[in-house]
């Protein structure tokens, strides 16, 4: 990777006027994301009217309004949570404004109310996060105590990745999760539902936390707990950040699941297409992988965000 954002304009997106609703400035993934979207925009040309939305779909829904108000080409979105937009994407329709659903899935009971999707398959991540829990306690017998710091309530990557998740350790009944809450994607709020995790049970085995920054703060929590992240508690994550892999070069993370924030020059191209009349794909899945120790060492040197 690396040369995302050098992808030319040329494609028709030149001038284009692109509204985009953010959803916050919650984790490094997502800053990473909102500089990609950027610079893709200033290469491609597009004029770019970036709106974050601090965690609220209201604020969501009214940076909409105002796209559709200023009538411009193109309206794409990043959705806090996944249910109750049907009404706005009516009101684009309506107005003949082409929506691009970016990053998150929406729940719309009308999929024709957007040209595309273009984000990661969440599910697959938290099939993978799963997947290396079965084969770290294939050999051991007994219950293994998991807890899960979920992302925020009601989006499409905490629903999803646990969903992922769930399936994946079903493959061995000793594997449970004895307690779930809600990390909100933040360092802060997953700091504070580990420390709760921590006063409530004792023998927790792992920590699977929906991306890096809920991981750290869980990092936190074990050792103001005096205990050793990654040797005591092992715990896995998604996202891949810098951070997140310094912590699992360090060893106190142990699995981190890839989720590419660098979308911007697919999206560019998806916004040069529809405006030209092109057809797009319904879905455009991003390309990513999973880092233990050694593949963590191998890229840290070079990671982007
Ligand atoms: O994993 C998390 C961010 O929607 C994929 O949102 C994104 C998630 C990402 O806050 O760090």
């Amino acid at each position: 990777g690396g040369g995302e954002d050098a992808a030319p304009g040329g494609a028709g997106q030149d001038g284009v006027r692109l509204g985009f609703s953010q959803v916050g400035t919650e984790s490094a993934w997502r800053l990473a994301n909102t500089r990609s979207i950027e610079h893709a925009a200033t290469n491609a040309g597009v004029r770019l009217d970036l709106r974050i939305a601090d965690g609220k779909q209201e604020n969501q829904a009214a940076a909409i309004r105002e796209f559709i108000s200023a009538d411009v080409d193109v309206i794409a979105f990043s959705p806090v949570v996944e249910t109750g937009w049907d009404t706005l994407l009516q009101e684009a329709r309506d107005a003949g404004i082409p929506v691009i659903v970016t990053d998150r899935m929406v729940d719309t009971t009308d999929t024709s109310l957007f040209v595309t999707m273009l984000g990661s398959d969440f599910t697959a991540e938290g099939r993978k996060a799963g997947e290396w829990l079965v084969e770290h306690y294939r050999d051991r017998h007994g219950r293994v105590r998991i807890v899960e710091i979920e992302g925020t309530a009601g989006s499409a990557p905490a629903n999803q990745r646990r969903a992922g998740f769930a399936e994946a350790i079903k493959a061995d009944r000793d594997l449970q999760v004895i307690g779930s809450g809600d990390g909100d994607f933040t360092r802060a709020q997953g700091e504070q539902v580990m420390a709760g995790f921590l006063a409530a049970h004792t023998g927790i085995d792992a920590v699977f936390a929906h991306n890096d920054d809920e991981g750290l703060g869980a990092v936190e929590a074990i050792e103001a707990a005096g205990k050793r992240p990654g040797t005591d508690i092992k715990i896995i994550t998604v996202d891949a950040s810098r951070d997140g892999l310094a912590a699992l070069a360090e060893g106190r993370l142990n699995y981190v699941v890839e989720c590419n924030p660098l979308l911007g020059s697919q999206l560019m191209e998806l916004v040069g297409k529809v405006t030209t009349g092109q057809t797009v794909p319904r879905r455009v899945v991003v390309d990513e992988t999973a880092f233990d120790r050694e593949a963590a060492k191998a890229v840290l040197h070079n990671r982007q965000y």
